[in-house]
């Protein structure tokens, strides 16, 4: 039998029934936070994560949302195994587990016949991705499947090694950060089959292309490229091994991991490829790309007598040019001079040498970014049901699991962190909203009088970045698209005469020396519900800016390479309204995510980490009560709290406790409503203790639950051990 998820013998069971229930709950803590008796205190609450922690425990529910701690080591704790224990049981009836929720949120899909998702927050390096890959693998393995589907499973789980290694890299907070958001919908039949998936990505952070802070690395694949592929692969893309001869690789000065295996990573990377259908051509005509990139950030400059730009490295340029399909004189044009119409004539001025290297950077950028683009349409090609299954089935449901980059704080925050804390900052407005809004639901169906909970509502944050006209957002695009010469300081003047004032955002001037960390004359502060950040404001209009000189675009739509010829349409060179810039374009997609969000049910699951070192057995309290408070975890479990503690449907509550009254033992032939009403009865509940809603008894206080498993235990031992086990 297994005990907390460790195995104990007949010896270790008999000493485990001789624990009273209290002994075990000082020791590992309680598994809901809900049970706590001092629920207000958030020394408790913490204790109640470290006690847990320390026995490797890492999940622990606020009712419905479980709260995971990253333990930054391999627990034993998600074999098949315990996948069959979770499989069909009930939340509350065994311990916590990633696995309980996926369980949960597949059977409620299937009874409830409502779409479900599952939303992954917490900061940098908490474990989002980690979880997500969790509940993949649960699904993939634990559905039921016919031959025609059972590619499927493997196909879900063949997408992260792929996307992982375009778009995460080694950060200084996470070694396998993701660089971008993913909300993956995953469709089943109306017999509950997976049938098909699809992912939506959200703003790659393209800078890493280029450009990577101190003791950081730029994307997975380029290393795992240098390290894993072939003498022969190497030789055609005119590679070397040696990552430290690339520009792009060698900002960051970290061009190995300790703890990441370039070399099988690639293995992985090419057999998932294959799994998707990647023909050998396909997968050639992709890595050219990368290798483009590489070669492309090579490409050095000189400045001639009158300030004009002029390549230096002829032979390189070649080299790329063929590499890409294009042709090597228009490339070098392209990366030294600007075309413009103007009056309906054509004009050629050639570059300086900042503009010139800036050229190349943006035209780096673009081409890895929209191959990643084309990389996750040709997966969700492979993944898309196929229609006449799917489409034909009505009752089809759909379960969605999101995993975006975690809040970030670093010493010097850009464009990126902008945009990353936003899209944290939206994620928490729908978590309150939504948590508050489902509780006062529930009361609401059963028929129970609700009391509303003080939180903080995040939702003034959102305005002050996404607020029509009055928005960061609004004002960063109107410099962009401003004519004549705008710069990232008129911006940031720009904020400050709109948005002097608002209690969230903060300037030098503005601060008047009244903050504590003195703000330089480029930074602007926001006081983020997660904290507070500076930001630098240089290269926000730039990478704002998702203008792509035209001559490079003209270039690459002429590729013999498909896919940067899918990438770079004609269309685009003709067309020359100016494209959406890059926030706006985020905030458009983000509201679309909320949208989709909105209209299923939410499960969360909420990730601590536990230190900064990336070092399990490490606790540091300090930066757990600082997630603990910005997750809204203290107000969460008030809400819960609020009206009542525990609540469980009318035939659980009566399976579990009826042999504790002989009216309702063995067996209960009436209505549920009336067997429970006579269980607590007999049981002396006092009428301020508990309430009787349509299809569930709501309990206010942890310690009437308490009492009765009491009476439980001593009535039958073996009953109350399991249950011992669970709470
Ligand atoms: V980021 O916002 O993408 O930078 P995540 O996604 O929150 O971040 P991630 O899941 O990548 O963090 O976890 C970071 C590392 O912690 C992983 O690479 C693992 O080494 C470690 N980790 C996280 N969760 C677990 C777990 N359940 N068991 C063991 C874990 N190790
Ligand atoms: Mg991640």
């Amino acid at each position: 039998m297994r005990y907390q998820g460790r195995e104990v013998d007949i010896e270790g069971r008999v000493r485990l029934v001789m624990e009273s229930a209290l002994t075990a709950r000082d020791r590992v803590g309680v598994q809901d936070f809900v049970l706590l008796e001092n629920y207000n205190s958030e020394a408790t609450f913490i204790e109640n994560l470290r006690r847990r922690f320390r026995e490797n425990l890492i999940y622990t529910y606020i009712g419905s949302v479980l709260v995971s701690v990253n333990p930054y080591k391999d627990l034993e704790i998600y074999s098949k195994t315990q996948m069959e224990r979770y499989r069909g049981v009930s939340f509350y009836e065994i311990s916590p587990h990633i696995y309980a929720l996926s369980d949960n949120t597949y059977r409620a899909m299937r009874t409830e016949r409502k779409d479900q998702c599952i939303l992954i927050s917490g900061e940098s390096g908490a474990g989002k991705t980690e979880a997500s890959k969790k509940i993949l693998l649960y699904y993939a393995v634990t559905c039921p499947t016919n031959d025609r589907m059972a590619a499927l499973g493997d196909h879900l789980l063949q997408s992260n090694p792929v996307l992982e290694a375009f778009g995460n890299a080694k950060t200084l907070k996470n070694d396998n950060s993701s660089r971008f958001g993913k909300y993956m919908d995953i469709q089943f039949d109306f017999r509950g089959t997976p049938v098909g998936s699809h992912i939506m990505n959200f703003l790659l952070e393209k800078t890493r292309v280029v450009y990577q802070n101190q003791g950081e690395r730029n994307f997975h694949i380029f290393y795992q490229l240098l390290d894993g592929g072939d003498d022969d692969l190497l030789r055609r893309l005119d590679l070397d091994r040696n990552p430290q001869n690339y520009d792009y690789l060698v900002k960051g000065n970290c061009p190995r991991l300790s703890s990441v295996s370039d070399k099988n990573n690639w293995k992985t990377v090419m057999k998932a490829l294959s799994v998707f259908g990647f023909t050998e051509e396909e997968v050639q005509i992709l890595l050219n790309i990368i290798a483009g990139v590489l070669h492309l950030g090579n490409i050095q400059f000189g400045e001639g007598e009158d300030g004009e730009a002029y390549i230096t490295t002829e032979t390189r340029l070649n080299h790329l040019a063929e590499l890409l399909g294009i042709d090597s004189s228009a490339l070098g044009e392209a990366l030294t001079h600007k075309k413009l119409t103007a009056k309906g004539e054509e004009m050629i001025s050639p570059l300086n040498f900042e503009q010139a290297v800036s050229a190349r950077d943006a035209l780096a950028k673009s081409m890895y970014g929209r191959t990643f683009s084309w990389l996750v349409q040709k997966i969700n090609q492979s993944l898309a049901p196929k229609d006449e299954i799917y489409h034909s089935n009505k009752g089809s449901s759909v379960i969605g699991l999101l995993d975006i980059y975690g809040f970030e704080v670093l010493q010097h925050n850009s464009f990126e962190q902008f945009c990353i804390n936003y899209c944290n900052e939206k994620l928490q407005q729908l978590f309150i909203e939504l948590t508050l809004r489902s509780e006062q639901e529930e009361y609401e169906t059963e028929g129970i009088a609700w009391e509303p909970v003080q939180y903080f509502d995040n939702k003034i944050i959102c305005d002050l970045i996404e607020e029509k006209h009055k928005g960061i957002i609004s004002i960063l695009d109107e410099e962009c698209l401003r004519p004549g010469e705008t710069c990232d300081v008129s911006f940031l003047e720009k904020l400050e005469d709109t948005l002097g004032g608002h209690p969230h955002f903060v300037t030098h001037k503005l601060a008047n020396g009244k903050t504590r960390r003195v703000l330089s004359r480029e930074e602007f502060r926001l006081l983020h519900y997660a904290g507070e950040v500076n930001y630098n404001v240089t290269g926000f209009l730039d990478k704002n800016n998702k203008w792509l000189n035209r001559n490079p675009k003209e270039v690459m739509c002429q590729s013999e390479n498909p896919i940067l010829r899918h990438c770079f349409r004609r269309k685009e060179v003709i067309d020359q309204k100016r494209p959406v810039t890059a926030a706006t374009q985020f905030k458009t997609s983000l509201m679309k995510l909320k949208e989709i969000l909105m209209s299923k049910e939410p499960s969360y699951v909420r990730c601590i980490k536990p230190n900064d070192a990336k070092q399990p057995d490490r606790f540091d309290e300090v930066l757990v009560r600082h997630q603990v408070k910005y997750l809204g975890l203290m107000e969460n479990l008030r809400v819960r709290r609020a009206g009542f503690a525990y609540r469980r449907r009318f035939e659980a509550f009566l399976q579990r406790y009826k042999p504790l009254c002989p009216e309702t033992w063995p067996n209960w032939h009436g209505r549920l409503a009336d067997g429970v009403s006579t269980l607590v009865n007999h049981l002396g509940y006092k009428e301020e203790e508990y309430k009787l809603g349509r299809s569930k008894i709501f309990i206010r206080f942890p310690k009437t639950l308490f009492t009765t498993e009491d009476a439980l235990e001593a009535k039958k031992p073996d009953i109350a051990l399991t249950l011992q086990t669970s709470w």
